[in-house]
């Protein structure tokens, strides 16, 4: 068998976030079109920008299930990342879907070596301790990125030649979710993972 090599050059934590952030008002008599269109790995954001008790909740059908609870309070946001591409439905379940309602649209960013991404690996998941990454062959010049559910970058990895299944030291993270994403030329997956 090839011999096959992993070369991974950390960079710290203080990269830019790759991510984007989408802002969204959200307020009694906003309209049954709060849409938008975004990409695989994004994180809305809805903003409260009246005084009521709204909440954010993914409707039936709805590709990702999401729900905020209550909230209350000018200036209160509820964030959610999209991790899969489709169509998201959601609502104010206080106000109703004719007061308070859209459709997030999340884009596939996946290309040409959709199918070599798609097989991209993480476990175990839950984990404590390492987490493995397993990057498929024929992905080159990819980068690992891991978020927290604040959308901070909190380790990124450059891989110049592929493949062996590497691992992140974790055993130090606080408990909680993360989202790990990895993007290469011709596009981009993201799993969710949670750290024990
Ligand atoms: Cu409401």
């Amino acid at each position: 068998m090839k011999t096959r090599l992993l070369i991974v050059m950390l960079f710290g934590t203080l990269i830019a976030n790759a991510q984007t952030t989408h802002d969204l008002n959200w307020f009694a008599g906003i309209g049954s079109s709060v849409d938008l269109k975004i990409d695989v790995g994004d994180t809305v954001r809805w903003t409260w920008t009246d005084p009521l008790n709204h909440t954010v909740t993914s409707d039936v059908g709805s590709n990702e299930t999401f729900d905020s609870g209550t909230i209350t309070g000018i200036g209160q946001t509820f964030s959610w990342t999209f991790v899969s591409p489709g169509m998201n439905d959601y609502f104010c379940f206080i106000h109703g879907a004719g007061s308070m309602s859209g459709t997030i649209t999340v884009n596939p960013t996946l290309g040409i070596d959709d199918v070599a991404l798609k097989n991209f690996k993480i476990s175990p998941n839950p984990a404590q301790f390492k987490l493995q990454l397993q990057i498929p062959n024929g992905i080159s010049n990819a980068n690992v990125q891991v978020y927290d559910v604040l959308g901070k970058q909190v380790y990124t990895a450059k891989i110049f030649n592929i493949i062996e299944d590497s691992e992140i030291d974790v055993s130090n993270w606080n408990v909680g979710i993360y989202l790990v994403k990895i993007s290469s030329d011709f596009g981009s997956i993201t799993k969710r993972f949670i750290k024990d």
